[in-house]
């Protein structure tokens, strides 16, 4: 059994951290603060396990959000980083890795065909909705509730992730001039875009979303609705973009696009490409990219962007997904931890939702259809942090949120498994 004590060092250290770092973290979704109590420390991580500071080892489903894919630590990255780093640290001047990188996200995602490294999933976004509306010289942005973007101004209208969680869906500091261009729909709801566009077509600069919406929980787009998005911003001369930061490179070679088969306009990547040092990407048409400066009129800049160190880390991690089989591999983990959460449901006879989609996941403690924010909020909360504290207590750590997806990793082998399946059995049992 793992709890964490008063006196323990993870104890300490926030204690410490509260003084030094606004509500003791530096991303508020690592807070706690909807399950209750305080975050452990981390001291390293290896495989599909993080160990804290007071010597717990945890079998984690947050996989750093995402981008720990093959696992943390693994061997091939740390070896292309140990390599990369003899030879510097930043050029601020072309790299041939950045050609590389360039390159091979082409190759995976086919609607790319230019790309523009930068340094987060939060500065792609931007990127993403700066150039669309410089390229159409419009001004309306439509999201969807629930959708988190990372913390854009535009975007932080009804945002999902550690924006709703911690109850600030529309955050201060945001103008209301600016918040008035961003229009917030539902997700799945097809005739409140075919209104919306009806009325407005003309002024919408873009439609920017999470193909998968992955923010408030996780949850699908329904037949036809990636669609409808894609034929509304053909009719009207409105850019398509793709939030594929979590699910690029995630899903398959080329992520959730792939998988539905929608070319959006513009897509944005993160995380994934980093193999878990600071990396973010966007692309997409080549007259839409040819609009950046400097060939273009739109600015965007970045003295770290295509670091070599981060595009080393990357280009390693996508190389070992594709040649070791990876994306196939995920998804018999994923089938293999559905089954067990499934069975579990079962035999203690919780009433709940749980969907996923290759290796991410959530389980939402409400009956279906989970299918946007409204649904989504229907989970009990209370539940869902008792029993995220019976699991963590019994040394498995999922996200701290009703509202984040769970990750797989290639490193969540049978031992990890089994042990995960009688956790969550324990756990529902005890939290109902
Ligand atoms: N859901 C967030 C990323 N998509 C979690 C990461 C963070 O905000 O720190």
């Amino acid at each position: 059994m793992t709890e964490q004590r008063n006196n323990s060092r993870s104890a300490t250290l926030f204690h410490q951290a509260l003084a030094a770092i606004p509500g003791g973290v530096n991303s508020p979704v690592r807070a706690f603060r909807a399950v209750g109590g305080q975050p452990f420390f981390v001291e390293s991580a290896s495989g599909a396990r993080i160990h804290t500071v007071d010597g717990l080892s945890l079998i984690d489903y947050v996989c750093t959000w995402g981008p720990a894919i093959l696992g943390h630590a693994p061997r091939a990255v740390l070896e292309a980083i140990r390599e990369t780093v003899g030879h510097g640290l930043s050029f601020g001047i072309p790299n041939p890795r950045e050609v590389d990188m360039a390159e091979s996200i082409k190759r995976f995602v086919p609607a790319v065909q230019k790309v523009r490294m930068v340094n987060s999933g939060t500065e792609a976004t931007m990127s993403c909705v700066r150039l669309a509306r410089g390229f159409t010289n419009r001004d309306l942005i439509v999201k969807f509730a629930g959708c988190y973007h990372g913390h854009v101004d535009s975007l932080l209208v009804k945002a999902g992730s550690g924006a709703l969680t911690n109850g600030e869906p529309d955050s201060a500091g945001v103008p209301c001039a600016l918040a008035a261009l961003t229009i917030t729909l539902p997700f799945n709801d097809k005739e409140a875009i075919r209104e919306l566009f009806s009325r407005r077509g003309r002024e919408i600069a873009a439609i920017i979303l999470e193909p998968i919406p992955a923010n408030a929980g996780l949850y699908l787009p329904e037949p036809g609705y990636l669609e409808l998005l894609r034929h509304m911003c053909d009719a009207h001369g409105a850019l398509l973009i793709f939030d594929e930061v979590m699910t690029g490179f995630r899903l398959g070679p080329g992520g959730a696009q792939e998988l539905f088969g929608i070319s959006p306009d513009l897509s944005a990547f993160g995380k994934v490409i980093g193999g878990g040092l600071p990396v973010g990407a966007f692309g997409g048409r080549a007259d839409v990219m040819d609009y950046l400066s400097p060939s273009g009129p739109v600015y965007q800049a970045g003295t770290l962007s295509g670091n070599p160190l981060a595009l080393a880390a990357g280009l390693t991690q996508l190389r070992e997904l594709e040649h070791g089989g990876g994306w196939a591999r995920l998804e018999q983990i994923g089938l293999a931890f559905e089954q067990l959460i499934r069975e579990a449901l079962v035999q203690t006879r919780t009433y709940a939702t749980f969907h996923r989609i290759g290796s991410m996941f959530c389980l939402y403690f409400c009956e279906g259809p989970v299918r946007n924010l409204d649904d989504a909020m229907r989970s009990d909360r209370a539940r869902f942090a008792r029993f995220f504290h019976e699991c963590l207590k019994r040394g498995v750590y999922f996200a701290p949120s009703q509202f984040e997806a769970g990750f797989l990793s290639l490193a969540h082998g049978e031992d990890e498994l089994e042990a995960t399946a009688r956790v969550v059995r324990e756990a529902l049992a005890v939290s109902g």
